[in-house]
């Protein structure tokens, strides 16, 4: 049987289009007729849990961050693990991921479950809110495009290799983020985001203790930092929980910190030290240690293009019931 057409061929067509097209569906007044106290919703569910739980800004950041790097920004993250799927939320490197980001996610949907139900998406929400808390806490304002849907996969296998770790080289980091289609400028500036929030002592404790035959810790970090990190995580081998600020000068504040503590041997994570050593990053982080307005304008800017990677439009996904299961059972 013979075709009139080469087959093929429209259907190539659409497939180069639906990229641009899915992302094009959303806008930023997409709840306004179906759920017209998204916005306030949103905000007052974020601010009395961020005053009452001052870590669930940066814990939510973060989640947001492994929720796009991970299938896009979809929610996938939510999902609990059941006997049948370990979900990406338990993937090993994963497990540290904060509860208190969780509960917010919980909080938010169910008063819109109240106003609207069933309209807004999970992965709208995690948007929403890591934008409002970013704010919050003195980060740049940014516009979310809303309409998200919430992903039908969630699975820990495919975690690994797709966020970054602080054992990697800079070569491998840009790699990852490449992978993306994030440039290396955009990788450092949206690292700026460890401005806030906490690692815990196992994440950098090689920098701190028996760091090699010569030096008990990493001779680049500040010496005198160095010896406060190996107070306060002296227990941690006991206690896991034990952490330290990511910003030691001005931890729960978003702002340029960060890279001034860079350059002064004040970075936490081995690969934070490295962004201001490698000569394709250290230009960047020299940059937004001296401009925290061009820091607000590029971290603005990749945060709205993080915030749209890989993202699921109309029957690609569904609007969850819970944020932490899929709509329909799949063994
Ligand atoms: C250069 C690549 C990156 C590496 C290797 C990295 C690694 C890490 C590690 C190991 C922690 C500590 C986690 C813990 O102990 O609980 C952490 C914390 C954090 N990361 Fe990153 N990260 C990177 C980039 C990013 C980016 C791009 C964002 C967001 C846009 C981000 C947001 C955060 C936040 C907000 C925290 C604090 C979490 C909290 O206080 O609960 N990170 N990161
Ligand atoms: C980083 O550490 C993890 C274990 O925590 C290991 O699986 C991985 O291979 C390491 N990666 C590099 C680049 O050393
Ligand atoms: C560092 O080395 C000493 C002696 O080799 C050892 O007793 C100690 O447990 C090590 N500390 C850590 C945190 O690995
Ligand atoms: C800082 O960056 C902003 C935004 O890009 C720019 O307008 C300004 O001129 C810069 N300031 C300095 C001192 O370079
Ligand atoms: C219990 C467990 O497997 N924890 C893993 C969590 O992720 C880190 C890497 O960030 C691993 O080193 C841990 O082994």
């Amino acid at each position: 049987m013979a075709f009139p057409f080469p087959f093929p061929f429209p259907l190539l067509f659409l497939l180069f289009l639906s990229i641009p097209f899915s992302e094009s569906k959303l806008s930023v007044d997409y709840y306004t007729k179906t759920c017209p106290d998204f916005d306030s919703i949103m905000r007052e569910t974020v601010t009395s849990k961020q005053i009452n739980s001052p870590t669930t800004a940066a814990g939510t950041l973060r989640l947001f961050f492994h929720d796009c790097m991970v299938d896009g920004c979809d929610a996938s993250v939510l999902i609990s693990t059941n006997p049948f799927n370990k979900a990406e939320r338990d993937a090993d490197i994963n497990l540290s991921l904060p509860g208190d980001a969780f509960d917010l996610v919980v909080r938010a949907k169910t008063a819109l479950e109240l106003s609207c139900p069933g309209i807004v998406s999970c992965a709208d929400i995690l948007a929403q809110a890591t934008r409002d808390l970013i704010t919050m806490v003195g980060g740049p304002f940014y516009n979310v495009r809303l309409g998200r849907k919430d992903g039908f996969e969630s699975k820990a296998g495919l975690v690994n290799g797709q966020v970054p770790q602080p054992n990697m080289s800079v070569n491998q980091l840009i790699k990852v983020f490449a992978a993306k289609g994030f440039s290396a400028q955009e990788m450092v500036a949206l690292t700026g985001a460890h401005t806030i929030g906490f690692s815990h002592c196992k994440e950098f404790s090689h920098r701190i203790y028996n760091y090699s035959k010569t030096s008990p810790s990493d001779p680049e970090m500040y010496p005198k930092y160095a010896e406060a990190l190996r107070k306060t995580c002296s227990n941690y081998l006991k206690d896991p929980g034990m952490s330290a600020f990511n910003d030691i000068m001005t931890p729960s504040k978003f702002d340029n910190m960060y890279y001034q503590n860079l350059q002064r041997g004040l970075g936490l994570l081995a690969t934070d030290h490295a962004l201001s050593k490698h000569p394709r990053t250290k230009p960047f982080v020299d940059l937004y240690a001296s401009n925290q307005t061009k820091f607000f304008e590029d971290f603005s800017h990749a945060m709205e293009k993080l915030s749209v990677f890989g993202i699921k439009t109309g029957r690609k996904g569904e609007v969850r019931h819970k944020c932490d299961a899929f709509n329909t059972i799949k063994a």
